[in-house]
């Protein structure tokens, strides 16, 4: 054994170095509600490097300091400080052709200033999402680890602040691996880096960690309330145009109070947003929030007590320039494409997407579905694999639980029938319950192809049973799909969440020829035709809205991108199956 204070090459021989940056974890309780805090944005330029074999960690580039001018130092296989700049937030993927398929680790750094403010003495830095682990240091220092490719993330910055500059650095990896979620297999495209917004927030020393406001016939208007301290205290939430002024006793730093009252429900039909302002001490946030109330009864979805036929499509964020950052102007048009087919749903597969896109869907009246990527093949048995999609959901049921507009939590997606898949999934579908009683739990499923019936051992612990079935192109005609609604008598409402067709736009030919438009338009309106037919589906979300870059699809039509889109990836060029979806949309009941 090297004693590495005084061998400056002991990281040559130790393959020990990733154990010291495995915790503290940045996780979901750390999580502060941004609402309309007032931040400083870190985006912009920031220095920049990959780093495939974990240099970084190895030689502990964090410990760096910049180098004097003229002075002498050992020669450094990196300057933090130098050199080439990546821009935040963006992937690295999108940046050079090199870097296109790059999976490992890249390191990002910023010099931050820092004016102390005994008023807001805890600066928090909260990372939009960065696929898939982060490492952050601050002055040389390890303040934690967080894992998820989509999810947001806090880290208190405040012990390790000085007066003046500050060395903040970030050390991203997106390396797909057995113990992560998702794991090593998926149909999308793996863009690396800090892909969402950055920012310091500057808070009071108890501030409001999260507030969430919700409405049920039974409960009226029910406030949640959770601090950074346990302390014991008043909070307050202040609904003016409902005349709602709710005080909130919090006990141990949380806190939950309800009144009745008859707001006007939030639909798609009439997107009513409230303000609400929610107080506690000299904290403060402002939300818009829609009060609405979704729930079943038998085979059916009721919204605001009425039934609910979801005319739906699902999507993906993939952007031919972006990559994985979905800007304003991208989510809108999204919206916009879905609304030009009749759509009033969006599910936003596979992985929690911008949170902008809840917020745009709460104001335009879109209903979504989100969900965690708990993608095909998991570790189902591994603690800590289940630990961290926990984690994952934890974290999009806080960053969303004001949305009217989300009605779903995804806990999974044609995970294979084991017993160890139904016990992670049945623990997610128990913990998305526990933390929001406001939602509906779903997961997309697969046909039980043994009893030929739409049957899942884990059904009995979701509202709605998501179906994914590709008849009419991964299994030819469409008697697959007549027999198995024929054969089964769910007791809850089944949600197709997947179905479709590639097509390679501007290839035309028979409804019968492979990747034809006319080939994808038939099996939409056939499916749709079928499936609405059957009082117990709730509704369809044909796979999808926009063709995307996927790693598995190598033949001539697909070149590189699932061509199951409505419309191409220019986002522009609608295909056959688009108008076939609107014509058949037109005829669905609402
Ligand atoms: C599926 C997956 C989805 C794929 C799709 C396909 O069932 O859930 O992620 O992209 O099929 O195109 O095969």
């Amino acid at each position: 054994m090297t004693d590495a204070t005084k061998d400056p090459f002991h990281h040559l021989h130790d393959e020990g170095y990733l154990a010291a940056y495995d915790g503290p974890r940045l996780e979901a309780d750390t999580l502060v509600a941004l609402a309309d805090r007032p931040r400083s944005s870190l985006a912009g330029a920031w220095h920049f490097t990959l780093d495939l074999f974990d240099e970084g960690l190895r030689q502990k580039w964090f410990a760096l300091e910049p180098v004097p001018p003229n002075a002498w130092t050992h020669p450094r296989d990196y300057d933090p400080y130098a050199g080439q700049t990546l821009e935040v937030p963006s992937n690295w993927s999108m940046h050079k052709p090199e870097w296109l398929h790059f999976e490992g680790g890249g390191w990002y750094t910023r010099i931050i200033d820092h004016v102390p403010d005994p008023q807001r003495p805890v600066t928090v830095l909260r990372v939009g999402a960065a696929n898939y682990q982060s490492r952050i240091f601050l002055n040389g220092r390890f303040m934690g680890t967080h894992l998820g490719a989509s999810t947001p993330f806090c880290v208190d910055l405040s012990a390790g602040l000085q007066p003046g500059p500050n060395r903040l650095q970030i050390q991203v990896d997106n390396r797909r691996e057995l113990e992560r979620v998702p794991m090593r297999h998926f149909d999308w495209f793996n863009h690396g880096g800090i892909y969402r917004e950055v920012d310091l927030l500057r808070l009071p020393a108890v501030h409001i960690r999260s507030a969430q406001a919700d409405w049920t016939p039974s409960w009226g208007l029910r406030v949640r309330i959770r601090l950074s301290e346990a302390v014991d205290t008043l909070a307050h939430c202040h609904i003016e145009a409902l005349g709602v002024h709710l005080e909130i006793p919090v006990r141990g730093g949380e806190g939950q109070a309800s009144v009745a009252c008859s707001p006007r429900l939030w639909s798609p039909e009439d997107p009513h947003l409230y303000a609400v302002r929610f107080e506690c001490g000299g904290d403060q946030l402002n939300e818009r929030i829609g009060l609405r109330h979704i729930a079943v009864s038998g085979t059916q979805i009721l919204l605001n007590g009425q039934p609910l036929f979801l005319r739906g499509i699902c999507v993906h964020e993939d952007d031919l320039l972006l990559g994985k950052v979905s800007t304003e102007a991208d989510v809108r048009r999204r919206f916009d494409d879905a609304r030009a087919m009749g759509c009033n749903f969006l599910r936003l597969s596979h992985y929690p997407h911008h949170e902008h896109v809840a917020r745009i869907a709460d104001e335009v009246g879109m209903l979504l579905w989100e969900e965690i990527p708990v993608y095909w093949a998991i570790d189902f048995a591994n603690p800590r694999t289940l630990a961290d999609a926990k984690n994952q959901l934890y974290e999009l049921i806080l960053r969303d639980a004001n949305r009217a507009s989300v009605i779903f939590w995804g806990v999974g997606n044609e995970n294979e029938d084991s017993d160890a898949r139904l016990g992670f999934m049945r623990a997610l579908a128990q913990a998305a319950r526990a933390w929001d009683p406001s939602r509906l739990i779903s997961a997309a499923c697969l046909i039980n192809r043994e009893h030929f019936r739409i049957e899942d051992r884990l059904a009995q612990h979701l509202d709605v049973i998501g179906i994914n079935e590709y008849f009419g192109w991964y299994e030819p005609g469409f008697e697959g799909l007549q027999r198995l609604l024929n054969n089964s008598n769910p007791d809850r409402p089944v949600l197709i969440t997947e179905t479709g067709a590639d097509a390679q736009a501007g290839h035309h030919g028979r409804e019968d020829e492979l990747f034809t438009e006319e080939c994808q338009a038939r099996i939409l309106s056939e499916q749709v035709r079928i499936s609405a037919a059957k009082p117990y589906i709730c509704g369809i979300a044909p796979w999808l809205l926009y063709d995307f870059r996927s790693e598995r699809r190598h033949t001539l039509f697909n070149g590189g991108f699932n061509r199951k889109g409505v419309i191409a990836e220019d986002k522009r060029t609608r295909k056959l199956g688009f108008h076939a979806l609107a014509e058949s949309y037109s005829r669905c009941r609402t």
